[in-house]
């Protein structure tokens, strides 16, 4: 069969997402070199990504699939090669766009914002599923509110100092209450690997909303489809009840 699988497939759970995503198979295999080599295969890449997709393609990469140490469960996901290691000295997110008050908010400013934990099961499109999972941070309506979102807004972009990634949400999904700049997941700092030091994370929706590594938050118009978003996934990604599934909500 010939699916097409845009997001980085994993392997234990290779339920499709929705049908007919526009996407190529040569383009699929782009991604399973950048996005699912993972912490155990990097230094393949030194080697050349031509080789290794050859020496991959056709066989099996179950072990390919980067498992995070004490990990519990979660898969390590970035669609470059590499990303910077930005700590508390040199991180900035900034915010920008349709606001009255653009800025910028080091680390120690979003610590000293009103902190939000909540506890909720992390669930990637592609089927793996990490429960009751803590992550802690400043609501991203906070933000908003400090920024003073003009009446012509609709929707937030977010981008990523890996240089590639971006998402986005409506404002009104934006505004909820279980959408967090996380700070910390797992009750530790949010670690590089998992996108620290600060990454999004949107509880009810599927796991590639929750853009890692961020670095801005602009207010825009309308929403512009994120990295995955381009690539065949659904922009609504409520769990369970979007791309291609139908199933309980779970929000
Ligand atoms: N910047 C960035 N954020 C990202 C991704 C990515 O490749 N780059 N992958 C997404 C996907 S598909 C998933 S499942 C989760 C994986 O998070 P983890 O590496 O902490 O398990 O991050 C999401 N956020
Ligand atoms: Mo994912």
């Amino acid at each position: 069969m010939d699916r097409d699988t845009p997001h980085p497939p994993d392997q234990e759970t290779p339920e499709p997402p929705a049908a007919g995503s526009p996407i190529g198979r040569r383009v699929l295999l782009g991604t399973l070199g950048l996005g699912a080599l993972g912490v155990v295969a990097a230094p393949t890449l030194q080697r050349g990504l031509e080789g290794f997709l050859g020496s991959v393609s056709g066989e099996d990469p179950t072990g390919l699939t980067g498992l995070l140490p004490n990990g519990g469960g979660f898969r390590y996901y970035s669609v470059t090669a590499g990303v910077p290691h930005v700590d508390q000295s040199n991180y900035r997110l900034s915010v920008s766009g349709l606001v009255d008050h653009p800025g910028t908010y080091t680390l120690a400013d979003l610590r000293a914002l009103p902190q939000t934990r909540i506890v909720h099961d992390v669930q990637c499109v592609t089927g793996w599923r990490v429960p009751k999972t803590p992550f802690e941070g400043v609501r991203l309506s906070t933000l908003l509110d400090a920024a003073g979102v003009h009446p012509s807004a609709g929707a937030v972009r977010f981008t990523c100092f890996d240089g590639a990634y971006t998402e986005s949400l409506t404002l009104d999904q934006a505004r909820r209450s279980d959408v967090l700049v996380a700070l910390r997941m797992q009750d530790k700092p949010v670690s590089h690997d998992h996108g620290g030091p600060v990454r999004l994370y949107v509880a009810p929706m599927y796991f590639y909303k929750s853009a890692k590594w961020l670095s801005g938050i602009s207010v825009t118009r309308d929403v512009r489809p994120g990295y995955w978003e381009e690539r065949g996934y659904d922009v609504d990604a409520w769990v369970g009840r979007s791309n291609g599934r139908d199933d309980a909500p779970t929000s």
